[in-house]
């Protein structure tokens, strides 16, 4: 029973994560990102980047105060635009010390993480794979491999996003195709320190 909760009690509820496509059932919030919307982040753009999909995201929507947990899966497709792999825009949390966990449930690919010092980290990303990312970190997924990379983020609620930091940054690293496989190479647009 559930009946006369507190105002500040939700009620339990449950969502499936089909781990191939990323979709959740029932129909979640979907946030479309575009190439268009990624024009500016990858250092060689020869084309004018269209309308194509770059990725999505599907949020369980929950209210977005510290005592919440928000989640979703992102699903981002393969490809690279001027050697370098699709990704992610990438972001530094608004409030800066909120951790984040993603667990990848399909496809590979590459968790690219920096301080706002310059200092770098970057771990793999494939089935099975938790990736523990904690406050202070700005973290952008980067698919590596040909198929859609698929995971699953858990993220306090008030956590939000500072996009602007990166947008006009770059981060210190980006991953670029080699002739044996992804290389994690410096950017050489980066402007942080
Ligand atoms: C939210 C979490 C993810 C990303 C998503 C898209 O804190 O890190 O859900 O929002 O992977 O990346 P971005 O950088 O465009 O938000
Ligand atoms: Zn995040």
């Amino acid at each position: 029973m559930t009946t006369d909760l507190p105002a500040d009690v939700m009620v339990p509820f449950a969502v499936h994560v089909d781990f191939q496509s990323g979709a959740l059932t029932p129909d979640p919030v979907i946030l479309r990102r575009s190439h268009a919307d990624l024009a500016g982040y990858f250092v060689n753009e020869s084309d004018a980047p269209g309308e194509d999909e770059m990725y999505a995201v599907h949020e369980i929507r929950v209210p977005a105060t510290n005592n919440n947990l928000l989640s979703s899966t992102t699903v981002l497709q393969p490809g690279t635009v001027g050697g370098e792999y699709f990704m992610t825009k990438g972001h530094f949390h608004a409030t800066r010390d909120r951790a984040e966990i993603y667990l990848t449930l399909s496809g590979q690919g590459l968790l690219v993480m920096a301080l706002e010092d310059g200092t770098t980290q970057t771990k793999e990303m494939r089935p099975g794979i938790v990736n523990y990312v904690p406050g202070h970190w700005a973290h952008r997924s980067v698919n590596t491999g040909d198929v859609p990379l698929v995971f699953y983020a858990v993220y306090i609620g008030d956590a939000g996003y500072d996009y602007a930091t990166i947008a006009d940054q770059g981060f210190p690293v980006i991953v670029v195709e080699g002739e044996d496989g992804p290389e994690v190479v410096p950017n050489p647009r980066y402007t942080g320190r």
